[in-house]
């Protein structure tokens, strides 16, 4: 791969290039990184193995993740958000606006009999959306196991008859009182205070007219408590993709989630964006990070 790379750097490659189980590749792969040649002219090399190590760590968890994962088998993304209510309530309606899909709409209820995946795109973030077959025929399995739920109702008795279906779930719950292009100005204004007055987090919306459609999408996001970083080399471009991380989060926690063990080689590590003083601020690795910051490592 490259010249002059050590002969223990050249074992643990062909090592690598043997091993068959996911696992064992990851543990030839740090092999390969400790043997990577040190000096600057490693410094590519260096990269595209962390690049490597960090998509085969995500590989391992998708698969754990799904193997363990429910009945109807979706692979839960990072952000997750299920749609669900009582049939005909316009779930469908709201998937495909959120989602820029064109799945089945029907007058008829029942119509959706299983679960279809979309993805919103949301700034430069994908949360997987879920629409689900209604009431009561909906698994129960991925319901406990989402971050958030979208709950479409009609009406504020749909509320109380859900509660069955919602019982062992730890998602964040948004109601969303569809079709409110069949009210008028006084009538949502008194849906307005009811949800209100029950400390729901709700919106109105309209499938048809696509009222409050913005705020739905900001409403949604909200909900998952992350942060983006973006993360950069020394003298090259930030990054594109963002690294979702949980709220703050350190320095020591990005540089762990690339690589375990990362965290031990970092000599400097520099930040730009909400959470640094100045453009390029040197910080400690216990330094807590904001939304959309930028981090450049530089190792020993
Ligand atoms: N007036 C009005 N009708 C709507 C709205 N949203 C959906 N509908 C209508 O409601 C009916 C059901 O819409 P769907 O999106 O299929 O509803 P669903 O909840 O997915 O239905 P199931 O999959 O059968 O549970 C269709 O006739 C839609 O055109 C809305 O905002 N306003
Ligand atoms: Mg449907």
């Amino acid at each position: 791969m490259t010249t002059n790379a050590s002969p223990e750097y050249g074992h643990a490659e062909k090592e690598y290039l043997q091993t068959k189980t996911l696992d064992e590749k990851l543990l030839a792969l740090e092999k390969m990184i400790s043997y990577a040649p040190a000096h600057k002219g490693g410094e590519n090399l260096r990269a595209a193995l962390r690049l490597r190590y960090k998509k085969l760590v995500e590989k391992i968890e998708k698969t754990s993740k799904s193997s363990k994962s429910t009945k109807v088998g979706i692979k839960k993304s990072e952000m997750q958000a299920l749609i669900l209510g009582f049939p005909n309530t316009g779930k469908t309606s709201v998937f495909n606006l959120l989602t820029g899909l064109k799945l089945q709409v029907t007058e008829h209820p029942y119509s959706t009999t299983i679960p279809k995946i979309g993805m919103m795109n949301y700034e430069d973030l994908k949360i997987q959306l879920v629409d689900m077959p209604p009431f009561p025929n909906t698994d129960r399995g991925i319901i406990n196991t989402t971050d958030t739920i979208l709950l479409i109702i009609n009406n504020f008795d749909q509320i109380k008859q859900s509660e069955q279906f919602l019982q062992k779930t730890r998602a964040k719950i948004i109601i969303l009182f569809n079709k409110t292009d069949l009210f008028n100005e006084n009538e949502k204004r008194k849906i307005t205070e009811t949800l209100k007055s029950k400390k729901h987090s709700f919106i109105l919306f309209s499938s048809i007219n696509h009222e409050n459609l913005a705020e739905l999408k900001e409403k949604i996001f909200k909900t998952f408590t992350i942060i983006r970083i973006y993360t950069k080399e020394p003298k090259k471009e930030v990054s594109k993709e963002p690294m979702i991380m949980k709220e703050n989060s350190t320095i020591k926690d990005v540089a762990e989630k690339i690589l375990k063990g990362f965290s031990k080689k970092i000599k400097r590590a520099r930040i730009w964006g909400p959470s640094s003083k100045f453009g390029g601020q040197e910080v400690g690795l216990s330094h807590v990070l904001k939304d959309k910051d930028i981090i450049e490592f530089q190792t020993k």
